[in-house]
């Protein structure tokens, strides 16, 4: 396994709120790394979920792990993948894999390039992503149902050919919308729906409030932010000059885009995706956050901590 193969896989799994990819398959691990002959498949459980977001656990979440959100998908430009994706809910469900370029039987819509995944049963997805860059996968049966109870994760698309990153960070935004105890408020409202829509009360990174990465310090670092929420459309910005957007929606960015900043930050609309390539602070210890303007004050939606010796890596 390459250093940077270890790193990226590292970032992913950092992606699953640190706790790693506990219940996926082991072949599931393995798959996202390296060169290999034949597609090792991920086998993908669609479950209920419980996590504390709070001092209380939050039970009726759906995810792909017991307790822990989606976790960071990773494939390889040009290269077969077989995704099986089980269903273990009472209510039918399907896997839709945002923004691939793929064949339409493999698109995940109910009754119309398949039929629903009902429960215990499994649905082979299979395809060859054609482009590299950042996406996201959703269910697209029960949607707004299973997306608002967690089931949207990041699926990354690493290039035929190496960037040359040392570092690789996935953030999931999204919203969950709980009363007092932990439970889930119901996720639609006639207030919302008059409005600008029904938004969450818990603002998440990763189901996270702020979680820290750790990453090498002076590293040159992929940031992939994706708003995973149906609601928000997120005014977001770093605190670090030393970067730039790479890639809007999965696609490279030809012509440059200014830096977003607190007085001018950039909007990200639900299931958007934007890249940014970053330079890590040069000492241990020093951070890079991002920022979302939200009514009221910004939020520190995800944190950058830089460790270790310095690389020394120009942007
Ligand atoms: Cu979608």
């Amino acid at each position: 396994m390459k250093r940077r193969d270890f790193l990226l896989t590292a970032g992913a799994i950092a992606g699953t709120a640190g706790l790693g990819a506990a219940g996926l398959g082991a072949t599931g691990l393995v798959s996202g790394v390296g060169p290999r002959k034949a597609p090792m498949p991920y086998d993908l459980i669609v479950q209920k979920a419980r996590y504390r977001f709070t001092d209380q656990s939050t039970l009726g979440m759906v995810s792909l792990l017991p307790q822990a959100p989606p976790p960071v998908l990773v494939g390889h430009q040009g290269k077969p993948m077989v995704l099986n994706v089980r269903n273990t809910l009472p209510d039918y469900t399907s896997m839709h894999w945002h923004g691939v370029r793929i064949a339409n039987a493999m698109d995940g819509v109910p009754y119309l390039t398949q039929m629903p995944i009902a429960t215990n049963e499994t649905f082979p997805y299979a395809f060859t992503p054609p482009d590299a860059g950042t996406y996201w996968y959703h269910p697209h049966c029960m949607t707004m149902d299973q997306m608002a109870h967690g089931l949207t994760g990041v699926l990354v698309i690493k290039e035929a050919k190496d960037p040359g990153f040392d570092a690789d960070q996935a953030i999931n935004l999204k919203d969950f919308r709980l009363n007092e105890e932990g439970e889930f408020l119901p996720s639609f409202t006639g207030r919302g729906a008059a409005r600008a829509g029904t938004f969450g009360n818990i603002v998440t990174a990763n189901w996270q409030e702020n979680p820290v990465y750790d990453q090498p310090a002076g590293a040159l670092l992929r940031l992939r932010v994706v708003n995973t929420d149906t609601t928000r459309i997120h005014k977001l910005y770093l605190t670090t000059t030393d970067a730039r957007i790479i890639a809007w929606d999965g696609h490279p960015v030809r012509d440059p885009i200014a830096l977003p900043t607190a007085l001018k930050p950039v909007f990200v609309g639900p299931g958007q995706r934007l890249d940014f390539a970053l330079r890590m602070p040069d000492s241990e210890g020093q951070k890079i956050d991002l920022m979302a303007s939200l009514p009221g004050q910004p939020k520190v939606m995800a944190s950058l901590r830089a460790i270790g010796s310095n690389l020394n890596r120009n942007l």
